[in-house]
C-alpha cells in the first residue's frame, strides 16, 4: 500500500497523465482506478470509443506484450483483464446507445471451445450493438453443439467466433464443416476473429469474413446483413 503522501489523486491529473496513469493501472490490474478514470475521462467529454481505444486496449497491449516475454503470468494478466472489464463496463452502455430503432440483424458470437479469452469477443459485441445488431453471447470455450443450439434458438443472420489460440482456431474449422454437413452454412454467414487468425486461414476455413478488430468486424457484419437481405428480396 502506498503511504498517503504518495496516492495519486486521479481528478487531479490532466488527460494526458490520467491515460498514462491507467495504462499503469491497468498493467497493475487496479480495477477501481480503472473504473474512476473511466468515469473522468467521460466527465470530462471524452468520446467512449477513444477511452476505449487509447486508454483501455492500449493498456492491455502493454500487458500482452510482457506477458509474451514472460515479464507477466497469468494471475497478473487476469488481474489486467479484470481491471479492463470493470472500464468496458461503464463505456458498454454508451457505446451500445443507437438510433436504430429496428436491429441492424441479429449476430451469435462466442469463444470457440478450449479457449477462454472473452476480452476482444466481448469488445466486437459491444460494438455491434452499438451498431444497432441484437447480439446473443455465448460466452466462452463454446462446443459445435453450443453453436448449433444457439442457431437453431436465435435464427441468427451471423454466428461469430473467436479464437485467441493457436490451438484453439482449427476449432472453427470443424464448426463451419458441422454447418455445412447439416445445410445451416448457407441460412447463415460465419465471421471469425481473434489476434492469431489472418484472411487467408478465414478462406480456409470456409469463413464468410474475417474481422481484423472490432470496427472493421461491424463493417463486414453491416455487408453481410445486407447481402442476406439482398438474397430475400432476390428471392422474392
Ligand atoms: Co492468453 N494468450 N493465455 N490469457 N492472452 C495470448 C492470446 C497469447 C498471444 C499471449 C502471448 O504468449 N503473447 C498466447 C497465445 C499464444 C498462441 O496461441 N500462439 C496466450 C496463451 C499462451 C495463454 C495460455 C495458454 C497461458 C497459460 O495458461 N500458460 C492461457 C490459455 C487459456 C485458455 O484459453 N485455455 C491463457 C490465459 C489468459 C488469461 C486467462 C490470463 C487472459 C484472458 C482473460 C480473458 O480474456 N478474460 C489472457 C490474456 C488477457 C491474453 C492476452 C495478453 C491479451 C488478449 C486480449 O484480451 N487482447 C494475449 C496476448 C495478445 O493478444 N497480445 C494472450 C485485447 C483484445 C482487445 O484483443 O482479443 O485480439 P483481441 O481481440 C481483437 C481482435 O483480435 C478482434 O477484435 C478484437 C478487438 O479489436 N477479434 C474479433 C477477436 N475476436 C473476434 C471475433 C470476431 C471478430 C473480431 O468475430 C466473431
Amino acid at each position: 500500500m502506498p503511504d498517503n503522501e504518495d496516492t495519486i489523486i486521479l481528478e487531479d491529473l490532466n488527460d494526458g497523465d490520467l491515460v498514462e496513469q491507467m495504462h499503469d493501472d491497468i498493467y497493475d490490474g487496479l480495477v477501481d482506478e480503472i473504473e474512476q478514470g473511466t468515469k473522468i475521462l467521460l466527465n470530462r467529454g471524452w468520446d467512449a470509443n477513444n477511452v476505449l481505444t487509447e486508454v483501455l486496449v492500449e493498456g492491455m497491449r502493454v500487458v500482452g506484450v510482457d506477458f509474451r516475454d514472460g515479464i507477466l503470468f497469468v494471475p497478473e494478466v487476469l488481474l489486467s483483464a479484470n481491471a479492463m472489464k470493470g472500464g468496458m463496463g461503464l463505456l458498454r452502455p454508451i457505446l451500445a446507445q443507437s438510433d436504430n430503432i429496428a436491429s441492424t440483424g441479429k449476430y451469435v458470437i462466442g469463444t470457440v471451445k478450449g479457449d477462454i479469452h472473452d476480452i476482444g469477443k466481448n469488445l466486437v459485441g459491444m460494438m455491434l450493438e452499438g451498431a444497432g445488431f441484437e447480439v446473443v453471447d455465448l460466452g466462452i470455450n463454446n462446443s459445435v453443439e453450443d453453436y448449433l443450439h444457439a442457431i437453431d434458438k436465435h435464427q441468427p443472420h451471423i454466428l461469430g467466433m473467436s479464437a485467441l489460440l493457436t490451438t484453439t482456431m482449427p476449432y472453427m474449422k470443424v464448426v463451419i464443416e458441422e454447418l455445412d454437413k447439416r445445410g445451416i452454412l448457407k441460412q447463415l454467414h460465419v465471421m471469425v476473429g481473434g489476434a492469431p487468425l489472418n484472411q487467408e486461414f478465414a478462406d480456409a476455413i470456409n469463413s464468410d469474413a474475417y474481422g481484423r478488430d472490432a470496427a472493421v468486424s461491424v463493417e463486414l457484419a453491416k455487408a453481410l446483413v445486407g447481402k442476406t437481405q439482398g438474397r430475400v428480396l432476390e428471392a422474392m
